[in-house]
This record gives structure tokens, C-alpha cells and sequence, in this order.
């Protein structure tokens, strides 16, 4: 057993970057790369969309172990996000209250291309919205919804400052809105390109200008960074703007086109006055932590931009073949169009770009848009024997690697030269890759994570349904070596990951009760009360480790509307508690030490009635519930509340 032992030290000992040292000496085996001992900690953080789970879900890498799930634009009962009173605000739209959403692609805040760990953003797919979500509270502080937009995919992409969080329209639609016959739509819809900025200091997004594109399908798209700084590229698919059985009908063409688009230069068009403004109507929703509440804001109107209205802003890259994933590299060069139908990537050179623009070679132009020609632009082609290429990831020693959904792997390929390097199976048909930094000028080249759309056999069934399946390599050898399968929640599409040192020592353990500035807060528990306005009853009640202040009420009657204003009194990290009220119309909420939460019951008949905290807080948790007594409606019980008897 010894001298086993020994022998894998031997063979095991050269080489070795692992993580940690405490059991670095053992990492050739795959088990110890991502074993991660009880009391350790992760190196990385991987934050994976959640797909029609409309969330965002926290793993650790390499153990693969889930952290948390982010409530985004569903509400989440575990938490009460969407439920309590003060995060229902996060959820309206001009649609009124949608407490769902599809989000795809989670994006971290960058300074000077590099991530900066401040925030991660998430758009909406279905109702276009974009989200930003702290990474010190870990919770989503702000939503805005896109107007003109449908579809909202090739979101939420960040320039290399943070200047703006990008979202673009998979649909394009008439704009502004009305009815008029579908089959009118080619010339006639448009496709919308909106530029949110965000505010350095506090995050803050606001609706800059949009950019009003001919009515193509804009899939997906990334900043330039480098010298390429200042630049959009968005991969576009149904350039044959077709209306029915896009399947056949948009897949004519043989190349559609990467739109490049200078968003310095509109910006200073925009900051000059230019642009229309047109009428809109559309929710900017933001979440204030010191209040612990959101408030919701309609906007009405929105600054449009028509493109051949500034010259020399936008032009398109023929790209075959109704490209899917559009990726910049870690220097700004090359911007990669995977063409979901054809089996070769497409590489073009932004100095290429920039020279065939100079030089004014077009090849024609479409709705006043030059187009350039697909040999000038040209960087090269990875004839990479993959079938359906979707997305490509970058390490930090000038390696590319992009999954193909059809032939189910990753391929490695080295950037200039082309040639491939490596490829690895994954399982099965896998969508997005992300390597952590992988789409910003310094990717942390350890780990590529897959995301797989089909799970099949990887896991014990549970019947038709499966958990989606990320499968991890460790990409720091010239081979890529696959370490480990584990499940993700909802579908993941993108992810994004960062080093654990740049977020642990900032995470918030606790709010400060001498902070919180909810209008409804019992800051002692001298102030825990209970007030009658008309038909509404407001309860003003703290909570400590094991008792609600007060637990008993009387003098409510049926046909009341009771909102219970809970404020959390612990200081300690990891001491929620939680409230739930019998026959209640709506979730627990779940209450962060020093916070403030409200939940709302409104009784429907006379009784008495228990609440309890649902969240295990100490040994005498079972003990943490109370009553409200319910009377009749005419009843002339007054009010009257108590705590052990006073
Ligand atoms: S998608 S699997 Cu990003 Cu929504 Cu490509
Ligand atoms: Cu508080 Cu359980």
C-alpha cells in the first residue's frame, strides 16, 4: 500500500499547477483535480445562466458544487424575490407583472478589458430586459426593460469599461409597434440595437441610444477590446428577412453578415444631438439596499438612431453561414463567426476591417449599410472538421476553443495560425463554452466549462426530464483533459467565471441594522407595534433568535389586508430568519440579518391563526411562530399585540 503510494508520487510529481498544495502532488488523476476537500474552498467562481429558469445559479469550479441560485426575473419562493412587497417592483414591465424570464448570457463587469468582480449582468430573453446583480450582496439590484426589442439574445455583453451593457433584438418587429399584415415585414420591421450605459460609481443603467438595424435576426454579439475598443460586433442570421419556416426560408443566402458597429462614433453623433426621439413606454426597476426595497419607473420615451444617418459607423461582414456565436479574442484582432450550417469557423482581422473601410472597397451595400468584402476582411478559416460550430472561448496563451453542437465537442485551435490543436468529446450537443476571463483581454486559462443541451445517460434517470450537464477540462496542457460531469439548473446558456480571490473578501455577511432605512423598519423592539389605517393592518415586528417581536395579535378581521413589516435584529453572518402565515397567497420571504421584509395575508376567516419562521435559525427554531387572532368583520375587538404575556 505504501510503496503504491509512493509510486504515484513518483509519476505524479512533475508538472503539477494544480490548486491547492494540500493535495496538489495526486493531481494527475482526474479525481483529485476537482476534489476539493471538506473545509476548502473553490479557486473559481462560475456564475451559469439559468435558462427558462429565468435565474442565475453559483458553482464553484473545479468541485462542480452549486452555491446558490440568484433569483433574476422569476420569483423565487425560496427567498420571497417577486413575492414581498418590496422586490415585486423588480418584476413589472410595460406588460404589467411578469415574474418570469429566459436568461442567457451573464457578463462581468470589466475595467480596462479585465474583469473587475463589481457586477454581473443577465438579459431576458422573452420580455427584453436586462438585469444587474451585485457580486457583493449577490443579489439583483436593477432591471430595465428594451423597448422596440423581441428576442432579446444577442445581450447582455459588455464594452471593456463597463461604458455600456449591449443588448440587441433576436426579432426585429415594426417599430414603433402596430398592426399591420406579417407578411409585409421584409423592408418594413427593423431590428433594434440598444446601448445602456452604466454609471461607473454606482452601476446604474440608463437607455443611451438605439440603433435602428434593417430587419435581420441579430444573434449574438461581443465587444471589441484593444485596439478594437470602441467596437460592436453582432453576428445577424434571416438576412433573407423571412417571415414563415425560417428553417428553409432564412438558410438561402450563403452568407449573412457580422454587423460592425462603432459605438464611439454613434455616442458622439448622440452626445452632438443627434438621434429622434421617439415615444415608448418601457420599466426601469431598481432595488436600493439601504431602503431594502425597489421601486419600478415608467420611461417614455427612447433616442433612436437611424444608421445611414452617420457615416462611417456601420458596415457588414459577410460571414457564412447563418452564424450563431460571434467572439473576439483576448487582443481585439480577430472577431470569429461560427456559421452554425457550415463546418469551417470564420476568422476576420479588425486591421483587415479597418483597411478595407480606409480604402472603401465595398461590395455593394444593404439598406444604405456598405458591405465589405468577405476577401478583404478575411483573417483566415479553421478548417476544423466539426460540424455545427456555435461558440468560441479564449485562453491566455493564444488558443481558441469553440464547441460544436452537431459532432458533440470542443476543438482546440490556435489563433493566426488556424491550426487545430486538440478536440474532446463532450456529452451531448453542447451549446456555450466558458473559460473564466474567456471574453476579456486576461482569461484565467485553467478550466473550459461545457454546458450540454442533451444530459441522456451521464445521470441516474428521473424520468423525461434531465438536468442540463456541464461537463469540465482542464485546459492548462496542450490536451484538453475532461475532469468532470456535473448537473446545472434550468438551461444554461452562457456562463461567466472569475478567480475566488477577487469576490470572497467582498462579500457581504451581513446588512447593518443602524443602516437600514426601510419606511416600515423596527430598528428596537420598543418600536415593534401594530397599526389600523381603514382596512389596512400594519404589523411592525423584529425577530431575534428565537422569538418574533410581538407573537401574539389580536383585534384583525376578515376582509383586512395585513402586511407584516419584518426586520431581521440578528448581526451575525448566516442568520436569516423566515416568516410564513397560514393559507397565505404567496411565498415565505426569507430575512437577511439587519433587513427588512414585507409579506402580505389577507384573512378569510375567523379563527386563530399560527405563523412561524421557516428557516432553521437555532435549537428552539420550532419554537420561533406566534398567532393572529381573526374576527369577524363587525366585530369591535380592538387592536392589541404582546410578547411572553406584556
Ligand atoms: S445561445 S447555445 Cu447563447 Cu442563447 Cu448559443
Ligand atoms: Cu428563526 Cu427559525
Amino acid at each position: 500500500m505504501l510503496s503504491l503510494f509512493g509510486l504515484v508520487m513518483i509519476f505524479a510529481s512533475c508538472g503539477d499547477q494544480g490548486k491547492g498544495s494540500s493535495n496538489g502532488a495526486l493531481s494527475s488523476s482526474a479525481a483529485e483535480k476537482v476534489y476539493v476537500a471538506p473545509g476548502e474552498q473553490d479557486d473559481y467562481y462560475a456564475f451559469l445562466s439559468g435558462g427558462y429558469s429565468g435565474n442565475l445559479t453559483v458553482y464553484g469550479l473545479p468541485s462542480g458544487r452549486m452555491f446558490k441560485e440568484i433569483p433574476v426575473f422569476s420569483q423565487f419562493p425560496t427567498t420571497g424575490y417577486g413575492y414581498s412587497e418590496e422586490t415585486k417592483p423588480m418584476l413589472n414591465t410595460s406588460f404589467g407583472f411578469v415574474p418570469w424570464d429566459d436568461s442567457h448570457h451573464p457578463d462581468i463587469s470589466q475595467t480596462t478589458g479585465e474583469l473587475d468582480g463589481r457586477w454581473i449582468f443577465i438579459n431576458g430573453n422573452n420580455t427584453p430586459r436586462i438585469a444587474r446583480i451585485s457580486l457583493t450582496t449577490f443579489e439583483t439590484e436593477e432591471i430595465i426593460e428594451v423597448p422596440n426589442s423581441a428576442g432579446n439574445h444577442s445581450s447582455s455583453f459588455i464594452t471593456e469599461n463597463t461604458e455600456y451593457v449591449v443588448a440587441g433584438t433576436r426579432f426585429s418587429v415594426p417599430v414603433p409597434q402596430r398592426d399591420m399584415p406579417i407578411n409585409e415585414y421584409k423592408g418594413n420591421f427593423k431590428g433594434a440595437l440598444s446601448f445602456i450605459s452604466v454609471d461607473p460609481e454606482e452601476g446604474r443603467m440608463d437607455l443611451k441610444f438605439q440603433l435602428l438595424m434593417p430587419g435581420f435576426n441579430y444573434d449574438l454579439s461581443h465587444p471589441g477590446r484593444g485596439a478594437s475598443h470602441g467596437w460592436f460586433f453582432f453576428t445577424t442570421y434571416n438576412t433573407e428577412e423571412a417571415n414563415s419556416l425560417l428553417e428553409v426560408n432564412a438558410s438561402q443566402n450563403d452568407k449573412d453578415f457580422i454587423a460592425a458597429i462603432n459605438w464611439k462614433k454613434i455616442e458622439e453623433y448622440v452626445n452632438n444631438g443627434g438621434g429622434t426621439k421617439m415615444p415608448a413606454n418601457y420599466a426601469h426597476n431598481v432595488y436600493d439596499e439601504h431602503t431594502h426595497s425597489a421601486t419600478s419607473t415608467m420611461k417614455k420615451e427612447v433616442l433612436t438612431v437611424d444608421p445611414t444617418q452617420v457615416p462611417g459607423a456601420v458596415y457588414f461582414l459577410p460571414t457564412p453561414k447563418s452564424p450563431h456565436g460571434c467572439d473576439v479574442d483576448p487582443s481585439g484582432e480577430y472577431i470569429i463567426g461560427n456559421g452554425k450550417l457550415s463546418a469551417d469557423l470564420t476568422v476576420h482581422s479588425f486591421t483587415k476591417m479597418l483597411a478595407a473601410i480606409e480604402g472603401e472597397k465595398f461590395d455593394g451595400e444593404a439598406y444604405g449599410i456598405p458591405i465589405l468584402k468577405f476577401e478583404d476582411v478575411l483573417a483566415g478559416q479553421v478548417k476544423s472538421g466539426g460540424l455545427g460550430p456555435l461558440h468560441t472561448e479564449f485562453d491566455d496563451k493564444g488558443n481558441a476553443y469553440t464547441t460544436f453542437f452537431i459532432s458533440s465537442e470542443v476543438v482546440k485551435w490556435k489563433l493566426g495560425t488556424w491550426e487545430v490543436i486538440d478536440r474532446k468529446p463532450t456529452y451531448y450537443s453542447v451549446g456555450h463554452l466558458m473559460i473564466p476571463g474567456g471574453n476579456s483581454r486576461k482569461p484565467f486559462g485553467k478550466y473550459v466549462v461545457a454546458m450540454n443541451k442533451i444530459t441522456k445517460d451521464r445521470y441516474l434517470p428521473t424520468g423525461p426530464e434531465m438536468e442540463h450537464s456541464a461537463q469540465l477540462y482542464d485546459i492548462s496542457g496542450e490536451k484538453m483533459e475532461l475532469l468532470l460531469d456535473f448537473p446545472t439548473h434550468g438551461e444554461p446558456h452562457y456562463a461567466a467565471g472569475i478567480p475566488a480571490e477577487l469576490l470572497a473578501p467582498k462579500s457581504r455577511k451581513i446588512y447593518r441594522l443602524d443602516e437600514n432605512k426601510h419606511e416600515y423598519a423596527t430598528l428596537t423592539t420598543g418600536d415593534a407595534r401594530v397599526e389600523r389605517n381603514g382596512k389596512e393592518v400594519h404589523i411592525y415586528m423584529s425577530t431575534i433568535r428565537s422569538h418574533f417581536t410581538p407573537d401574539n395579535i389580536e383585534g384583525v378581521k376578515v376582509g383586512d389586508k395585513v402586511y407584516f413589516h419584518i426586520t431581521n435584529h440578528e448581526q451575525d453572518f448566516d442568520v436569516p430568519h423566515g416568516f410564513a402565515m397560514i393559507g397565505q397567497n404567496t411565498s415565505e420571504i426569507l430575512i437577511m440579518p439587519g433587513q427588512t421584509k414585507t409579506s402580505v395575508w389577507e384573512p378569510k376567516a375567523p379563527g386563530v391563526w399560527p405563523f412561524y419562521c421557516t428557516d432553521f435559525c437555532s435549537a428552539l427554531h420550532q419554537e420561533m411562530q406566534g398567532y393572529v387572532r381573526v374576527s369577524p368583520a363587525n366585530s369591535d375587538i380592538d387592536l392589541s399585540w404582546s410578547l411572553g404575556g406584556d
